[in-house]
């Protein structure tokens, strides 16, 4: 660290700020303002102290920002292809946008959650759902790419996922649209206690973090919110929040609103795993991708599966319990504790919050107001903790401190709300610009939050920023949440909608994080791991090349003998096995994007030539001094041509 250089640095951004605060502001600024600008400044070569992981929300990605700074790091593609990464491009990663309904290359990429072991994050992976075609991702943040795919059968608008056990034993995928199930051909009239929603639960292999959907619930057909797992004393217990209660398939915003109380559904898990021992199952048929991305291969294969056990819960007493909340419940978070759960009705006037102590209590005294389709209805006083009263309007999301806070976000009056559990009092609140969604404490999710800061994500940002036309950029809000009270630090742009985010101390990832890939482990069936070895071979109408890349040339670099019609496969392996020197590569008129491969990784690009010619080909990432020489020719000649193959570097 360069000491001199950051107090400079603090003490001219101090001055600035004085200078600006003192002709803006009058005597508004003062010492608080200084500090300010200090708090959420990292000096040039140094690092932030946590890493943000925002969804994009309809962008189908995940971003990683750093924090405090907010600065951009990397769009991480999931669910939809990119051409910066070559992501569902490249003949490698097509396989992870597989589904059965086809290749699909968009996704509605909603909730991030990072793994845990003992309830604190173990910065081992990212999981993140996909709304529109239901899919759970799951992402290493050893390489900060996504490793597996697996699609959800039985669900629609998969929204309460993708939260994580304590020990990662599940990630679960809850459906927002309760569907007919299996799907078929009825009258959308007949909704009324024919559909189902389907709660999956996914099972994560421990070493690996393979997912395999091990059971999934049927449940009434009410649409399910969002979920959080129990933790600590409620570990084995998971808890979604529904809304349509009343089953109406048209003019929801009308009908959907018509019961006083929704449901926040109790699901004893460690239960359904006895129930699942026992054989108290169904196995259906399904059809459903699962995409697995191999590092050793560089690529991913898709697995087709054909089945899923389900649960009843009408059948399998102590399964499922339904906790009145009022009124169209939103977010629904377990305190670090597990003592606490959150209801938030989004128009109701005072947060509902649950205790799971009360909740045992009322199992064990059978304190039933009823049952829906079987499933009994917990009496409301009998659960209640106790509430927010009056806190603000339209309450969302509450994450926690980990010092007894809660906090809270509503959309309607546009604010985050500090309150304390247990005496329920309102402590602080603090405008947003504007309307804000989720909001993030690091491990906010866990039994350990880091709690110093809060991002509040909002869905519209007017006249935050310089204007862009129409669109404005939407964007993030830091908040110091160290003090009593909290203080807005920072507002920074984002890419997509910035939905939910998971965040979590640089310390727990910088160590492990990739520097390459060493070509010794390359297995991929066309890697070429020395330029000795690159060729091109014609099999009938495909063309294989070979090609090699290292600073500052390929090999080859001239190929003839090619047709119009022809298949080109360029199967390019990047020789160097150094950090941070990936190269690409790109074909005049190829129907894909560039590729960008790592130093040790092989990737592959098809190029259909429609023109007679001599065509270039070029790195397309900055290497050397000498990017600009790097590139290449290939002879296009017409279908019918005697021209052979032949291929060459330095006329070798
Ligand atoms: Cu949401």
């Amino acid at each position: 660290m360069n000491l001199s250089f950051k107090s400079i640095s603090i003490f001219l951004l101090i001055g600035l700020s004085l200078a600006i605060f003192s002709c803006q502001q009058g005597s508004n600024g003062g010492a608080l303002k200084n500090s300010t600008a200090e708090k959420v400044f990292v000096a040039p070569g140094e690092h932030d102290e946590f890493y943000a992981f925002i969804s994009g929300g309809f962008s189908g990605q995940l971003a990683v920002y750093g924090l405090p700074s907010g600065r951009l790091f990397k769009v991480i593609p999931v669910f939809s292809v990119d051409a910066e990464k070559a992501w569902g491009f490249n003949e490698e990663t097509k396989p992870m946008l597989q589904t059965s309904h086809g290749f699909i290359p968009w996704g509605d990429s909603h909730h991030p959650d990072i793994s845990q072991t003992n309830g604190e994050l173990d910065g081992r992976w990212v999981f993140i759902n996909e709304n529109n075609t239901p899919r759970i991702a799951r992402i290493s943040l050893e390489t900060f790419e996504t490793d597996e795919i697996i699609e959800i059968p039985n669900s629609a608008g998969n929204h309460s996922s993708s939260f994580v056990t304590e020990n990662t034993e599940y990630v679960v995928a809850g459906t927002r649209f309760s569907v007919p199930v299996p799907q078929r051909d009825m009258p959308i009239a007949e909704y009324k206690g024919n559909f189902k929603g389907a709660l999956s639960f996914i099972k994560v292999d421990p070493e690996h973090g393979h997912m395999n959907i091990e059971f999934q619930i049927l449940m009434p057909g009410f649409d399910y919110d969002l979920s959080h797992p129990g933790r600590g004393k409620s570990h084995g217990w998971f808890f979604f929040t529904t809304y349509n209660t009343e089953e109406a398939s048209t003019l929801m915003e009308v009908n959907a609103s018509q019961n006083d109380k929704d449901f926040i559904a109790a699901i004893n898990w460690k239960k359904a795993e006895e129930y699942m021992k026992a054989g108290k199952f169904k196995t259906m048929p399904a059809n459903y991708a699962h995409n697995v991305y191999d590092e050793a291969t560089h690529s991913a294969t898709t697995t087709w599966k054909k089945e899923v056990r389900v649960l009843d819960p009408a059948e399998l007493p102590g399964l499922v319990y339904f906790m009145p909340t009022p009124k169209s419940p939103h977010g629904c978070d377990v305190d670090p504790s597990g003592e606490y759960i959150v209801g938030s009705g989004k128009l109701a006037a005072a947060l509902t919050v649950h205790s799971f102590t009360k909740m045992e209590k009322a199992i064990a005294d059978k304190n039933f107001e009823g049952e829906a389709y079987g499933i009994p209805v917990l009496s409301f006083d009998a659960t209640l903790a106790g509430t927010v009263e009056q806190p603000g309007l339209g309450p969302l999301h509450t994450e926690f401190d980990g010092k007894g806070n809660a906090y809270t976000t509503f959309f309607i009056s546009s604010e985050v709300v500090k309150w304390k559990l247990g005496t329920w009092e309102v402590i602080d609140r603090k405008p947003t610009y504007y309307s804000v969604g989720h909001l993030m404490i690091p491990g906010g999710n866990s039994r350990k939050p880091f709690g110093k800061y809060v991002v509040a994500m909002n869905k519209i940002t007017k006249d935050r920023y310089l204007p862009t036309g129409p669109e404005v950029t939407q964007s993030a809000q830091l908040y110091d949440i160290s003090g009593e009270k909290m203080e807005l630090l920072l507002d920074f742009p984002t890419v997509g909608e910035p939905h939910y985010a998971a965040g979590i101390a640089a310390d727990l990832i910088k160590p492990r994080s990739k520097k390459f890939y060493r070509l010794a482990d390359n297995n991929h069936p066309y890697a070429t791991k020395s330029q000795d070895e690159t060729r091109v071979e014609r099999k009938g109408k495909d063309v294989h090349v070979y090609m090699t890349m290292i600073r500052s040339h390929f090999a080859p670099d001239n190929i003839e003998g090619i047709k119009v019609g022809d298949r080109v496969y360029f199967h390019v392996t990047n020789l160097e096995q150094d950090y941070d020197v990936p190269h690409g590569i790109s074909m005049i008129g190829a129907n894909t994007s560039e590729l960008l491969i790592m130093p040790g990784q092989t990737e592959t690009f098809v190029w259909e030539p429609k023109q007679v010619g001599v065509w270039p080909f070029y790195c397309t990432d900055f290497c050397s001094a000498l990017h600009q020489e790097m590139q290449g020719y290939v002879r296009v000649s017409p279908k019918n041509s005697k021209i052979k193959l032949s291929w060459s570097l330095d006329g070798e």
